[in-house]
């Protein structure tokens, strides 16, 4: 793995969540999207060396949704920075990791993103991150 590139944290509510973290912690936004395709409205931190990922449910469907549901709020996932998603998934795999998915699938911000279950990884989420640069589509 390359770098820790963010910690996803599940919230109930993005707003509330976000003037915590900005206006009580002093940290920076640097953005807010909705990703339909992981069920989440997501808003990313500087927290200097590292990134934060506020996650808030879109609807009932999605893992975020019922990791809250389940567990309540709280650290959701350790993402790592890699450059080439495909080869590190087959390496994984090679090595007897659990992917939670065959292919890299659409993240924040456009990334490919793939999932490594929390079974593989000593009960952590890990996501692997992979910034897209032009002329990946
Ligand atoms: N971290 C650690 N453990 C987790 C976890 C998490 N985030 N989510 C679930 N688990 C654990 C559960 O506690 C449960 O453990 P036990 O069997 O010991 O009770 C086990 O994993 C199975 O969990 P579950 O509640 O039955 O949930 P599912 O199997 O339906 O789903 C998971 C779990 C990880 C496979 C699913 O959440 C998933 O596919 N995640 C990947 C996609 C994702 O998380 N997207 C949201 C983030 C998007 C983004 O960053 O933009």
């Amino acid at each position: 793995m390359e770098k820790v590139d963010h910690i996803g944290i599940a919230v109930k509510d993005l707003q509330e969540s976000m003037d915590y973290y900005i206006h009580t912690l002093g940290l920076k936004l640097l953005g807010t999207e909705e990703v339909p395709e992981q069920h989440v409205t997501v808003a990313f931190l500087d927290a200097g060396n590292i990134k934060l990922e506020l996650l808030e449910p879109i609807g009932t469907e999605g893992a975020v949704s019922k990791f809250i549901s389940k567990r309540g709020e709280g650290v959701h996932h350790i993402a790592f920075g890699v450059s080439d998603i495909r080869q590190r998934m087959a390496d994984l795999r090679e090595n007897g990791v659990t992917l939670l998915q065959e292919e890299p699938k659409r993240g924040a911000g456009g990334a490919d993103v793939a999932f490594l279950h929390p079974k593989s990884s000593f009960g952590v989420l890990v996501e692997l991150c992979a910034k897209r640069t032009r002329g990946d589509e």
